[in-house]
């Protein structure tokens, strides 16, 4: 006995010998169903396909459009910086002191005279650490504000007595400050009445274009708008031996020797 299963709906039973008869298990009905479900779905796939397709393009040609954008800002503000730092920025100002003493190469203020625009007061800071002004030299335009800050466990007493600026600070405690206003152009000597070997400088420069010279002489001063300036020195101990004046051009770097001597 065989059990032949071709309908969901009926189990024939066939007897030995006897040929089965395979049962039309689909009407023409179904068939016709099915055949319309089958065209229907490759239909189906083959719009998911186009639509899919027409998607990816609209999304690859929104990044295109994204990316060809961001390309042209970027390659924009490169040129307009480009631009903007020839033509708007000025030239600088570099330069080399040579000192009679090389120690005081370092620590030397370099400032260019001679500009139309208006001083911009500026803020900073000295230290009293380890009984020492740090740094020793500070450099600012004139009606800026500086922040003495005491960094050590002692008390300072701040002291100065300048044509420019006479001073007396108690600094207080470990972490305290007093601020000071420095409206008046010239050199400071920073000194303290409790510890003899203190001393310090402030420089105040009638002018937004200054420099302090490093170790090794050398100083740069940036972004310093066309025209002719007299160049002009302060040094702890040694003075100028010439005036001097540079020619600044936008977009150039003009070069000066200095020469400094007791
Ligand atoms: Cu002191």
């Amino acid at each position: 006995m065989w059990l032949s299963v071709f309908s969901p709906r009926s189990i024939i039973v066939n007897k030995p010998g006897e040929r089965v008869k395979r049962p039309d298990i689909f009407s023409r009905d179904t068939h016709q169903a099915l055949l319309i479900f089958s065209y229907s779905l490759v239909v189906a796939a083959l719009s998911i396909y186009l639509q899919l397709s027409r998607l990816i393009f609209i999304y690859q040609e929104h990044t295109m459009n994204i990316l060809s954008g961001f390309l042209k800002s970027a390659l924009l503000a490169t040129a307009f910086s480009f631009v903007s730092q020839i033509a708007f920025c000025g030239g600088t100002v570099t330069g080399t002191i040579d000192a009679s003493m090389p120690k005081y190469k370092e620590g030397a203020v370099v400032y260019l005279k001679g500009g139309h625009g208006k001083i911009k007061p500026k803020t900073a800071t000295i230290e009293q650490r380890n009984l020492a002004f740090t740094p020793h030299v500070v450099a600012i335009p004139v009606g800026s504000t500086v922040s003495f800050v005491n960094r050590d466990k002692v008390n300072h007493d701040i002291f100065a007595d300048d044509p420019s600026k006479k001073l007396d600070i108690n600094t207080g405690k470990h972490g305290e400050f007093k601020k000071v206003v420095f409206d008046k152009p010239g050199a400071v000597n920073l000194l303290c009445t409790i510890h003899a070997e203190m001393s310090g400088y402030i420089v105040v420069v009638d002018s937004n274009y200054y420099a302090i010279t490093g170790d090794d002489g050398k100083f740069s001063i940036r972004n310093v708008p066309a025209g002719r300036y007299e160049v002009v020195t302060w040094s702890e101990k040694l003075k100028k031996t010439e005036k001097q004046t540079v020619t600044v051009k936008d977009g150039r770097t003009s070069n000066v020797a200095i020469s400094l001597q007791k």
